[in-house]
């Protein structure tokens, strides 16, 4: 019998390059896996159901290569894209590995630095152009500090919006079709970083020159070492119209980065996040970033880029179970979980009445809402009872 929770193209799943090609590599121990050509990736993941691949300009084209070597590499690249019919949605600039960037990127204190990080962007821009990306994240890993007396905290802003809006307008000049998407992250590698969460990223996409152009890239993880809801910072960038791309993947609460095969921590959490996004009607990428234990070999590579887009599938398909149990759904209609009835605008008229409405608050304070009974369902569905 065929896999009914199989990964197939249509499920737009993407991956980066950095995550399936990670080889092991943490702050305490070398490398466990040899890395993996690119070209490589493609057919692997493409065989696998993937619909496509996302990069940094250096997964690709090494720090420094040539523009010979660099048209080389990028040919072979697309060639291998076509083969084996897979996309490239989303592109974004390493801002953060080479010691340049010790100090920041666009944040950084010194102004050449600043700028040699907008050329690499409008450059990584360049090729992401070229292989068809839409979708541009930027993610500011160096934008931080360990010594906030090293400078003035809203300096680090108004130069961070300087750097965006000079992109935005690159962007305009060149007639890109493309958007860009802002990743948080509370801390690591630095011990602060600006922006840290989706919300503060969401307050400060109001403030740039064509905010229109930028929306949010939030990662699972980044909000969780947060300790907040994902899913409810998701249903506020998807009612501002700022969810661009998103990157899925899990984490224990209170640790450091660990990006964590899809689902494999927080099974509650992700159903409720796979089941917005898919009732909400986001039909952008379901992006991995994240990457297998520092335990596995090459095939464990594999089965964890597997178990991931099938993890997805089954909430999916859970979420579908969810809007069709009758139980379920009647408990929430006796909840009121889709009364939307307000008050609607305010009159002169309006405001007098209700002020003079009486109101049976004991009564309404007195009422059970069953929300265990309601909860201890989704656990019996999540784990295969129902
Ligand atoms: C890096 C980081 C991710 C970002 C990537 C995009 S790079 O792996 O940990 O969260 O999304 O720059
Ligand atoms: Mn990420
Ligand atoms: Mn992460």
């Amino acid at each position: 019998m065929p896999d009914p929770y199989a990964p197939k193209k249509s499920d737009k799943f993407t991956f980066g390059l950095w995550t399936v090609g990670n080889p092991g590599r943490d702050p305490f121990g070398d490398p466990v896996r040899e890395p993996m050509a690119p070209t490589y990736i493609v057919k692997m993941l493409s065989q696998l159901g993937a619909y496509g691949v996302n990069l940094h300009d250096n997964d690709l084209v090494p720090f420094g290569a040539s523009a010979a070597e660099r048209d080389r590499i990028v040919r072979e690249f697309k060639a291998a894209l076509s083969d084996h019919g897979m996309k490239v949605p989303m592109a974004t600039t390493n801002l953060f590995g080479h010691p340049v960037f010790k100090d920041g990127a666009f944040t950084a204190n010194d102004p050449k630095v600043r700028a040699f990080a907008v050329q690499k962007t409008m450059r990584s821009i360049d090729l992401g152009m070229e292989l068809g990306a839409r979708i541009y994240v930027m993610w500011g890993g160096r934008e931080g500090v360990e010594a906030d007396a090293c400078r003035d905290a809203r300096e680090a802003i108004k130069r961070y919006r300087d750097c965006v809006n000079f992109l935005c307008d690159y962007v305009r000049d060149q007639k890109y079709d493309v958007r860009f998407a802002l990743e948080a992250k509370p801390n690591e590698p630095r011990s602060d970083l600006y922006l840290p969460t989706t919300g503060h990223m969401l307050a400060f996409i109001e403030t740039l020159d064509h905010p229109e152009m930028v929306g949010v890239n939030p990662e699972v993880a980044h909000e969780q070492m947060s300790g907040l809801n994902f899913h409810h910072g998701i249903a506020q960038a998807i009612d501002a119209g700022k969810l661009f791309h998103i990157d899925l993947n899990d984490q224990k609460p209170g640790r450091y980065d660990q990006d964590l095969r899809f689902g494999s921590e927080s099974l509650k959490g992700m159903f409720f996040l796979v089941k917005l996004l898919e009732e909400s009607g986001y039909d952008g990428p379901r992006h991995f970033d994240s990457h297998a234990y520092r335990t596995e070999d090459e095939a464990g590579v594999w089965a964890f880029a597997h178990g991931s887009m099938r993890t997805y599938n089954i909430f999916k398909d859970k979420a579908r179970r969810f809007a069709a149990d009758t139980e379920i759904q009647a408990l929430l209609k006796e909840a009121g979980a889709s009364n939307g009835d307000g008050l609607g605008a305010y009159s002169r008229e309006k405001g007098k009445q209700l002020k003079d409405t009486t109101f049976d608050v004991d009564a309404l304070a007195r009422k059970g809402l069953a929300y265990e009974h309601l909860d201890q369902l989704v656990v019996d569905l999540l784990l295969g009872a129902r």
